[in-house]
């Protein structure tokens, strides 16, 4: 039998496993969904720069020579440039809670059901002008892509990056 400070020394430990038990599954999960983020930003890059190849045009069926932000809340939809896309038969998975992929509505959603951020190269300086974000730019890309993390918030830690690793 144990004793009473034994028992102690044990329950303690048994705690301390617990939360490395737990902290391990827990950073498991979070690279698990990283990994199906990124794999979101590679599949609607390839979408996009396939279109413009063939296209000559960027996805978007509007005027504009400024770099264009989609995915904010009471903003174009990024639905429209996923249409716009899916008129030219680039396909998209559906979404699914903790993977993302398209709604009903062809919003483009990440795996906590936000919209992903999308801001377009338009005006094709190799700058991403990420207006309405505390990221200022992103350099050296046509197509920037971020999702707003777990907290579902903008601008916070856990947002999720296209430009950064
Ligand atoms: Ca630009
Ligand atoms: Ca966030």
């Amino acid at each position: 039998m144990l004793s009473k400070p034994e028992l102690g020394i044990f329950a303690a430990v048994l705690i301390m496993l617990g939360s490395v038990v737990s902290s391990i599954a827990w950073e498991k999960f979070k690279t698990a969904v990283e990994s199906s983020i990124k794999e979101d930003f590679s599949e609607i890059k390839k979408a996009i720069q396939g279109y413009r190849l063939t296209e000559n045009k960027w996805p978007v069926n509007f005027d504009i020579y400024y770099d264009f932000h989609f995915g904010l809340i009471n903003d174009e939809a990024n639905a429209t440039l996923f249409k716009e896309l899916m008129s030219k038969g680039y396909k998209f998975k559906s979404y699914e809670k903790g993977l993302g992929g398209l709604d009903k509505e062809s919003n483009f959603l990440d795996p906590w059901g936000m919209q992903y951020q999308i801001v377009l190269d338009l005006d094709n300086n190799q700058i991403c002008d990420l207006e309405d974000s505390t990221y200022g730019s992103a350099e050296k890309t046509e197509v920037a892509i971020w999702s707003w993390g777990p907290d579902m918030l903008p601008n916070s830690v856990d947002d999720v990056l296209s430009w950064k690793d």
